[in-house]
């Protein structure tokens, strides 16, 4: 796989704090790289390729010195971090700090300065490897949360560079950015790029008005530009997508459909199949549908595995799938939440499930993408039900996979996707006698209804894949995207 030598002068920089492979330590002590493919590599492969492009980030591995190599036609650049590093400024700023914050403070963000330090000089040797790799006058897009400070630190160091910035998640609202002690900071950061993007309008807004604010941003004539240290910053909203096509396509095979065939089969062929899939985060509402689920329970207006319970006669049978990919878990607050879900998931089935037949099935574990779309293709509803999301590509992914127009999609309205998947039955997370009743409404949902919402979200994410928001940031920031 690996072959060729890594660009030295690279026109089209992409910077993210994680490789698009991870370093790997098998048991017999041999060292390698294993893919991990994302969205975002597969949207940018072509562009990056074409232009004799780099990707800089951590390889996932702490303490480890890896020299750059070409991975698939691609020069990668690891940046090193120490294990204190990964705890102060991955788990501890970015994860700890700025992931609450900017989600609404949905969990209580912790406020460290050796956090903060930790993340200023991680943020300064990510802009010291692009500054070495980078041509004169390329393009430098920076991705997410963990890298605000990069456009700044580059600019200073780089000033003949274009530097876009993408934050992958919402951008708070005034109060609640305003509670950062190294709020102007991070402002300063994030206006040393010429593009800011957000995946809505509502984030443009926050970061227009809080770069005035903090950091004596001026306004221009163009609403979607300020002007801050002589220079012109534009923001916008690009919301971003999936790799469109391709999902169809997998949904289409033969392996998919008859794997799916097969869930149905195992979970005992009950009438309707409920769906959630997420990383295992307290932002993706996992405890709002799992109440949701078992009120209608208690209601008997469904039942779970136990379809011989008394008054329970005219119900759905009905059975939930959650899975929850493992996430985060050094952090506290994960281990916290993934043990009252799993104690939810224990109470509904010690209460509702027949031996061998249980009302929740949930897997603690990652899927391989064949089987995850086998799941989408299997499941009557996908509840998508997070308290605060800044895109949401489940959403996006499980109206690719319905080929069929089957399926319905119940979708919390503070995911980004809202805005653009209006036909779904959207929901207020927070309100668990709304979620209950969408869900119903989705389990009762008349077969025509449906299609004709699915017919019209699968235009949407047809018509907007990952690669058109890959091309219109790039070309926004002034890059000639030719394939
Ligand atoms: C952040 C923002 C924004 C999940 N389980 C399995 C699996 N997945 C894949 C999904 C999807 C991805 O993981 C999760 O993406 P999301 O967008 O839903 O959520 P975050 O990880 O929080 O992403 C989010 C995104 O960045 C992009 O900007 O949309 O708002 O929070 O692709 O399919 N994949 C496989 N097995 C699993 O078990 N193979």
């Amino acid at each position: 796989m690996t072959s060729g030598e890594p660009v030295t002068a690279a026109d089209l920089v992409v910077v993210a704090n994680r490789l698009p492979v991870d370093y790997e330590r098998r048991p017999d002590g041999s060292t390698g790289w294993k893919r991990s493919p994302g969205g975002l590599v597969t949207a940018l492969e072509p562009t990056l390729r074409a232009r004799e492009g780099a990707w800089v980030g951590w390889p996932g591995v702490p303490d480890v010195e890896v020299d750059p190599l070409v991975e698939d036609g691609l020069s990668l650049y690891p940046v090193r971090l120490s294990a204190q590093e990964v705890e102060d400024y991955y788990e501890g700023f970015s994860n700890g700090t700025l992931w609450p914050l900017y989600h609404d403070v949905v969990a209580q963000p912790q406020f460290h300065r050796h956090w903060w330090r930790a993340y200023t000089a991680v943020n300064q040797r990510f802009a010291e490897e692009v500054a070495r790799v980078a041509a004169h006058g390329a393009t430098v897009w920076v991705q997410d949360y963990q890298l605000q400070l990069v456009p700044g630190r580059l600019r200073e160091l780089r000033p003949d560079l274009r530097i876009g910035f993408f934050l992958h998640i919402p951008f708070p609202p005034v109060e609640l950015f305003r509670q950062l002690p190294w709020r102007t900071r991070i402002m300063e950061g994030l206006l040393g790029a010429d593009l800011v993007g957000f995946h809505t309008d509502g984030g443009v807004r926050n970061f227009h008005w809080l770069a005035q604010e903090l950091a004596g941003a001026t306004p221009d004539r163009d609403p979607e530009v300020v002007r801050y240290g002589g220079r012109q910053v534009r923001l916008g909203a690009f919301p971003i997508s999936i790799d469109t096509k391709q999902l169809d396509e997998l949904s289409r095979t033969e392996t998919v459909l008859k794997r799916a065939a097969q869930i149905r089969e195992e979970l005992g062929n009950p009438a309707r199949i409920v769906l959630g899939v997420d990383r295992l985060d307290y932002t993706k509402g996992i405890d709002v549908r799992l109440r949701a689920f078992q009120e209608l329970l208690e209601e008997n207006r469904i039942t779970g595995g136990d379809t011989t319970r008394s008054g329970a006669e005219s119900a759905i049978d009905t059975v939930m799938i959650q899975l929850a990919t493992p996430s985060r878990e050094r952090v506290e607050h994960y281990q916290q939440m993934r043990n009252d879900i799993e104690q939810a998931v224990g109470r509904i089935n010690g209460e509702f499930a027949r031996v061998g037949h249980p009302a929740v099935h949930y897997l603690h574990r990652s899927l391989p993408r064949e089987e995850l779309v086998a799941f989408f293709l299997a499941a009557d509803v996908m509840l998508v039900t997070p308290l605060r999301d800044g895109m949401n590509l489940v959403a996006k992914e499980y109206v690719a996979a319905r080929h069929d127009d089957g399926g319905v999609l119940v979708l919390s309205e503070f995911a980004g996707a809202a805005i653009e998947l209006t036909s779904a039955l959207l929901v207020n997370p927070h309100d668990t006698d709304g979620v209950k009743e969408a869900l119903y409404a989705a389990l009762t949902m008349n077969a025509d209804e449906g299609r004709k919402r699915m017919r019209t979200l699968r235009r949407q994410v047809l018509d907007h894949d990952v690669d058109r928001w890959a091309r219109s940031f790039l070309e926004t920031l002034g890059v000639k995207v030719d394939r």
